[in-house]
């Protein structure tokens, strides 16, 4: 880990600089923040009763026309791993820097944006206000009319959940792919994206669109990118990068920009 921060070259150095400059702050997370949680990420294998499926060919709308009892049960599954999962120090140190009003190093105050393709709900667990650009796992809509599905679920329970208003199946409130993004908080996120002095890519792969193209509009409007994962992704997009954990990563940098600039 690159937490250096004596050393004025270290990219952990350059980042704290960055930061502590900065006007507004744009922050993407991925599904690394939450590896530390023991929530797997996305592009991991899967384990047990699912570790001949990819994720990828489950969480599309043609799978679930195709075999509505298969995706249903998957997100089941998936929704009994992550219930019992608490933010870890990444989730924490985000929400003390977010929560304590900061402040640049001249004084004005720092706005930070957190935005997430997370469907779990950890950085709210954690205190934080987060866009979701990939939808929630805990919600649920009519697959066929699209209208909220309220009712408590069994998460134990495999059985198909029938829309009230229309005898469509129930299907998480989530962003497969070749989905549109949630209007709102993807048109909140190209804006902090634009806005922002610093971008913060944290925890993930940055292959999947559109909001692996943010850091790219942050850096085409002059922002510096950071990145914060222990497997670089190499994108030449990125200026500093610290490899590294984010639940090691993340509380060193909040302490140090807390003791800049007190
Ligand atoms: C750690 C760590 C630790 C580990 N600390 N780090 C070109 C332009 C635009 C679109 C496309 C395009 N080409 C293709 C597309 C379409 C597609 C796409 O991008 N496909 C790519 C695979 C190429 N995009 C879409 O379909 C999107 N919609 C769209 O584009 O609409 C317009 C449209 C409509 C119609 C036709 C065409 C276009 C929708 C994308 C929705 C994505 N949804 C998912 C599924 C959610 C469901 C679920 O969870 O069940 O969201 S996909 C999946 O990937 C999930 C994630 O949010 C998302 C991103 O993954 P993430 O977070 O990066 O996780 P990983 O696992 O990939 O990476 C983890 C990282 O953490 C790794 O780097 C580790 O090293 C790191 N790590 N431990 C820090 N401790
Ligand atoms: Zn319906």
């Amino acid at each position: 880990m690159n937490t250096a921060a004596e050393n004025p070259q270290s990219p952990f150095h350059q980042a704290v600089h960055a930061i502590i400059s900065a006007r507004k702050v744009c922050i993407l997370t991925g599904a690394g923040i939450s590896a530390e949680s023991g929530i797997p990420t996305f592009r991991d294998k899967q384990t047990g009763l699912w570790e001949n499926y990819r994720a990828e060919d489950l969480a599309n709308i043609n799978a679930f026309h195709r075999d509505p009892q298969l995706v249903w049960s998957w997100y089941q599954w998936r929704r009994t791993l992550v219930q019992d999962k608490k933010p870890n120090p990444a989730h924490h140190a985000l929400f003390e820097w977010v929560q304590k009003t900061p402040s640049t190093q001249s004084g004005q105050t720092q706005e930070v944006v957190l935005i997430t393709q997370n469907v779990d709900d950890l950085h709210e667990q954690a205190g934080s206000t987060a866009a979701h650009l990939h939808g929630h796992l805990w919600k649920n809509r009519c697959a066929d009319c699209h209208k909220p599905y309220e009712a408590p679920i069994d998460y134990q329970s495999d059985a198909l959940l029938i829309c009230e208003h229309c005898g469509g199946y129930v299907r998480p409130d989530i962003v497969w792919f070749g989905e549109m993004l949630p209007q709102q908080a993807w048109q909140h996120a190209e804006l902090a994206a634009s806005e922002c002095d610093v971008f913060i890519s944290i925890g993930t792969s940055s292959i999947v669109y559109p909001a692996a193209g943010l850091a790219g509009l942050a850096k085409s409007h002059g922002a510096t990118i950071i990145e914060v994962n222990p497997n670089p992704t190499n994108a030449p997009v990125v200026d500093i990068q610290l490899e590294g954990k984010a639940g090691d990563i993340l509380p060193a940098l909040v302490a140090a920009l807390n003791d800049n600039l007190t």
